[in-house]
């Protein structure tokens, strides 16, 4: 055998010994298969015929039983609860559970095949129905399958009876905008009576990168009652130049008790965007 010969034979050798150290490479990445929930549920609640499955991005696995009417929670340590059964929300039903997702904010939806319907369950636990058989109002939900969900926060579901598909939006609200507010405008002090049958005003100020000539007044509340305005004028309470929207309410309505030290203003911008602003108060009991 001559040196030419051994060229090719050498080369197909460096092939086959590439290969075989690939090949031995892909061993090392074993895959681990591990059971996390089985017919016993929670042990309080049965598992049967799981069908969806979703996870969120803390980590959590979410199981659906189209037989047992429920879903379960099961988190990265292993932890299993069911977080929604056949009774929905308490005031309608969940049947044939079939699709589930998530969104970004932990929320899970679930929709009832047979019940027409889906259900909201939020990371605490508070389950709302957002869709019934009725749709959208014009066009009837029967037969909800599949459920998904987008980056902002609206949901879609299939009817596969009623061959439609319906998209949900306004489930989820941004949060507020923070605005700086003055609690009885140019007064510091901010003495207030939780006794008093008079009316206190609170001013929302205008800056450079905020106008309160967008806020919508009929939406703005003040206290812990959430009590809405009882009447309103723009004005520069601050003399900075800008006008600030000032706003009477009703000191009785507003929730304020003796000893609070703060209260808060909420309300929404023409536009809809969410606002709230708080400022200090002491009470005069
Ligand atoms: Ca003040
Ligand atoms: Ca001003």
């Amino acid at each position: 055998m001559n040196k030419n010969e051994w060229k090719y034979p050498l080369f197909v050798l460096i092939g086959i010994i590439t290969i075989s150290l690939f090949l031995g490479t892909q061993n090392v990445f074993a895959l681990t298969i591990t059971q996390i929930i089985d017919s016993t549920g929670d042990g309080a609640h049965a598992l049967d015929i799981p069908v969806g499955i979703a996870t969120d991005s803390s980590g959590n696995v979410f199981v659906e039983g189209r037989s047992s009417l429920n879903v379960f929670k099961i988190t990265p340590s292993g932890t299993i609860t069911q977080i929604i059964d056949s009774t929905g929300d308490g005031a309608h039903a969940l049947d044939i559970p079939v699709g589930i997702a998530t969104d970004s904010s932990g929320n899970v939806f679930v929709t009832g095949g047979n019940s027409n319907n889906t259900f909201k369950i939020t990371p605490s636990g508070t389950i709302t129905q957002i869709i019934d058989s009725t749709g959208d109002g014009t066009h009837a939900l029967s037969d909800a399958l599949e459920v998904a969900t987008d980056s902002s926060g609206n949901v879609f579901v299939t009817g596969g009876n009623s061959d439609n598909a319906f998209k949900i939006a306004g489930l989820s609200q941004p949060p507020p905008v923070s605005v700086n507010i003055d609690i009885k405008p140019g007064n510091l002090q901010n003495l207030v009576d939780p006794n008093s049958k008079g009316i206190i005003l609170v001013a929302i100020l205008s800056t450079q990168t905020f106008h309160s000539i967008t806020v919508n007044p009929t939406t703005v509340t003040f206290g812990p009652n959430n009590s809405p305005a009882v009447g309103g004028l723009m004005k520069d309470v601050n003399g900075d130049g800008l006008v600030d929207m000032v706003l009477g309410f009703k000191i009785s309505n507003t929730g304020i008790f003796c000893g609070e030290t703060s209260a808060v203003l909420n309300g929404k911008t023409l536009a809809g965007i969410p606002i709230q602003g708080n400022d200090h108060i002491q009470t005069n009991c």
